[in-house]
């Protein structure tokens, strides 16, 4: 089957037909490779992966990363359920059915998740739709007030702000994994060279140098730049989609659901070439 590349959204986003990821041909893997650089978030549909041909697809991206806050005792622990499903009264997996805030995934890290596969095994009827946005147009755009306010300036994060901003528990251990790290407010992407906003409304704790009162009206005008339409792609889940994306260069939320549907997503996560991590 021939392979076609779609565009989701005007800038960004795009779903590819004709690849099947359990069985890549180089070829189809360089395809893969080549439109995530230029599109950021690729959707895939109708794909059919067990835990293992997801951990192997997502080995010929990058090394594979552990979540910090991965603590599963059963499967492959490369993968993190995503789910409100509960077996003899505890969840199963993380997140719950509640929104997700925009965000990106382990920006609090050093060298944090190059890239983030979330693939659908049961999705819900009604909402649980999972936004993204475009920071590379984003920053392109921004008016030069705001611009000012991010060029030549860092962020600090550390996983601890999203404990307290969203209520998710670190264990000690966890949090001494996790210290604050500073990174800059604009990030270059190591391989395609893009310009992109860097900040998470769940994990970017303040601007480096200004107190996160100061910062917090900061990062509500970015984020409201940043989420305008024209910079969206908004995916609605059917079974067998897997998406890739990238956290260099885009943000993601997710709507919440009814907890008496049923979600589960499998997800797994890996980083760039280890010379292409940092600096940024
Ligand atoms: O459940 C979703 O749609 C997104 C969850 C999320 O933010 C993630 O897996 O990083
Ligand atoms: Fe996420």
């Amino acid at each position: 089957m021939a392979i076609s590349v779609r565009r989701l959204a005007p800038t960004f986003a795009a779903e590819i037909e004709g690849i099947d990821l359990n069985h890549l041909s180089p070829p189809d893997l360089r395809t893969v490779k080549d439109a995530w650089l230029a599109h950021k978030v690729l959707v895939f549909h109708d794909q059919n992966l067990d835990e293992d041909g997801l951990v192997n697809f997502a080995q010929q991206l990058g090394e594979i990363e552990i979540h910090l806050r991965q603590s599963r005792t059963t499967g492959r622990r490369e993968v993190m359920l995503v789910s409100n499903k509960t077996e003899d009264g505890k969840p199963i997996g993380r997140l719950g059915n509640q929104e997700l805030n925009w965000h990106m995934d382990q920006i609090f890290m050093a060298e944090p998740t190059a890239g983030t596969i979330l693939y659908a095994v049961e999705v819900t009827p009604e909402g649980g739709h999972t936004w993204f946005c475009d920071l590379g147009a984003a920053y392109d755009t921004l008016p030069a007030d705001l611009r000012d306010q991010v060029d030549g300036h860092q962020a600090v994060h550390s996983a601890s702000t999203a404990d307290r901003r969203v209520g998710i528990q670190l264990s000690e251990a966890q949090r001494q994994r996790a210290p604050e790290v500073i990174h800059p407010l604009v990030r270059t992407h190591p391989l395609s060279g893009e310009k992109a906003l860097y900040f998470s409304l769940n994990h970017t704790a303040r601007i480096d140098g200004r107190s996160e009162e100061d910062s917090l009206p900061v990062f509500e005008q970015l984020r409201e730049h940043a989420t305008r339409q024209q910079h969206v792609y908004e995916h609605h889940w059917r079974v067998g989609d897997l998406v890739l994306w990238d956290n260099a260069t885009t943000m993601h939320r997710r709507d919440p659901f009814p907890n008496h549907h049923a979600r589960l997503m499998r997800r797994v996560g890996f980083n760039f070439p280890v010379d292409r991590r940092v600096p940024f």
